[in-house]
């Protein structure tokens, strides 16, 4: 079979339902794939602009926790494939197939959806998270995995041993056969001879939909399990199945100005949100968003174009450094080394520097806000100080060991009753 081939025989399946409670409050009312990024992407839309790009245009996105703007988002910005050109991309929502429980785990969600996908009569099966920042072309993924003849195919990356307890870890041949497999390991193993480096998981699968199949229907998963494909499916094919790692390195599509650094983030916590963020701040980030050749989609509405007012008097009114989105006014105040969403609103007097400002906020005059994440439809009260008073900042918002402050609507308001 020829790769185009391969592509369009292939279904993509986006796990898009965990909460990502790293994130803290940014996932009360979303799912993590639905968090705002990159000024105005959400985290969903990287996956689906890979499989697009890729050719791989039969998508399922698997939804259960806090589902509702992302449903939102993929149906009014990703529907645009023909079904009668057999591509589409639909939400699959836990709606208990199988039995009276929702998804248990990714495997389970894959498991309760296996009638769908026997229908489809695809002869490959991609697994894909929906929270992680990355471009990969899975098309050449898939040439590995067809050429290698493998079972499973694993997406690999080397990560530093310090982070190496939230991944799957682990052990290659040198034929990349996978050896050894644990999720999330106490004490990672490292690679060999290199002591500060582990090989991890990407959470990213290819499988041939009759091995997938056969194996999530026999008693791969028994009921004590935790029907999870990295605790239980994937260690429970190494030593018995042609299980293979495909190194990320591979397939990533490259940043030109950075060839050597494969990027793939899972903005996990916090802090890590915040740093993706910053990197688009700085003069060449890591990320290129602007590459004609990889485009990242998302739902476009219908917003007029950034608006800067400058005060000739106060010599103040501009953004430096920044990345400023759509619908936004920048009005008589600086905004520095920050990203603005679709929507803010800055008045006069304010100051705001490395921060993360989602859409719809308003920020009043004379607020002065460093190192903060804001999340979608604050209004920030003339005045408000965030970012210099860590203690009071903790007791008002949520702060970080690291110095970053997290503002949610709902803070504010405590604040507001507290008045
Ligand atoms: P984690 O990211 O910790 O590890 P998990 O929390 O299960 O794994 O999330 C994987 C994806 O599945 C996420 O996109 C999440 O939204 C989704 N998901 C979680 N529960 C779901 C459910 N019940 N229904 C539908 N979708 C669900 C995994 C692997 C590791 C690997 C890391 C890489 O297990 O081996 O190293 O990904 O980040
Ligand atoms: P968030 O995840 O914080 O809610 P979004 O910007 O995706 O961020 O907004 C959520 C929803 O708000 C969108 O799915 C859409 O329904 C609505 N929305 C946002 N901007 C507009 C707009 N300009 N016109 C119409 N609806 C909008």
């Amino acid at each position: 079979m020829d790769l185009n081939t391969a592509c369009m025989k292939t279904l993509a399946i986006i796990l898009a339902g965990g909460r990502g409670s790293r994130l803290k409050q940014l996932t009360d009312y979303r799912s993590k794939p639905a968090v705002p990024i990159a000024g105005k992407y959400k985290i969903i839309d990287f996956p689906l602009s890979n499989c697009v790009n890729s050719g791989v245009r039969r998508i399922a996105v698997l939804t259960q926790y806090r589902s509702h703007t992302l449903n939102q988002h993929v149906q009014r910005g990703w529907n645009f494939l023909r079904s009668d050109f057999n591509e589409f991309i639909e939400l699959w929502p836990a709606q208990q197939q199988t039995g009276e429980e929702w998804y248990q785990g990714t495997a389970d969600a894959v498991f309760q959806n296996l009638k769908m996908i026997d229908e489809l009569d695809s002869e490959y099966v991609l697994i894909l998270a929906g929270d992680h920042v990355y471009k990969q072309d899975y098309s050449l993924m898939l040439k590995e995995h067809m050429e290698t003849g493998a079972d499973v195919s694993v997406a690999c990356i080397e990560v530093p041993v310090s982070e190496a307890d939230q991944f799957g870890i682990m052990h290659v041949d040198e034929d990349d056969n996978i050896i050894a497999f644990e999720e999330k390991p106490k004490n990672p193993p490292t690679m060999p001879g290199n002591p500060d480096v582990s090989l991890a998981s990407m959470g990213i699968y290819i499988f041939s939909t009759k091995f997938l199949s056969e194996h999530l229907r026999s008693d791969a998963l028994d009921d004590d399990s935790s029907h999870d494909f990295g605790k239980d499916l994937i260690p429970f094919f190494v030593g018995r199945s042609n299980i293979k790692a495909h190194h990320f390195a591979n397939s990533c599509v490259k940043n030109e100005s950075y060839p050597d650094v494969p990027y793939w983030r899972d903005v996990g916590t916090l802090t890590a949100y915040w740093e993706s963020n910053m990197d688009l701040t700085r003069l060449l980030p890591e990320l290129d968003l602007y590459d004609d050749n990889w485009p990242i989609r998302t739902a476009q509405y219908q917003r007029p174009a950034a608006k800067f007012n400058y005060n000739y008097e106060e010599r103040i009114g501009t953004a430096l450094n920044s990345v400023v989105s759509a619908g936004c006014i920048v009005s008589g105040s600086t905004v520095e080394k920050s990203i603005l969403f679709n929507n803010v609103r800055v008045n006069s007097f304010s100051h705001v520097n490395k921060c993360v400002v989602l859409p719809r906020v308003d920020i009043g005059r004379h607020c002065r806000l460093t190192s903060v994440v804001v999340d979608s439809d604050c209004k920030i009260p003339e005045g408000m100080v965030i970012g210099e008073d860590a203690e009071l900042d903790a007791k008002r918002f949520y702060r970080n060991e690291d110095g970053i402050t997290l503002v949610t609507q709902t803070m504010i308001e405590n604040i507001d009753k507290e008045q």
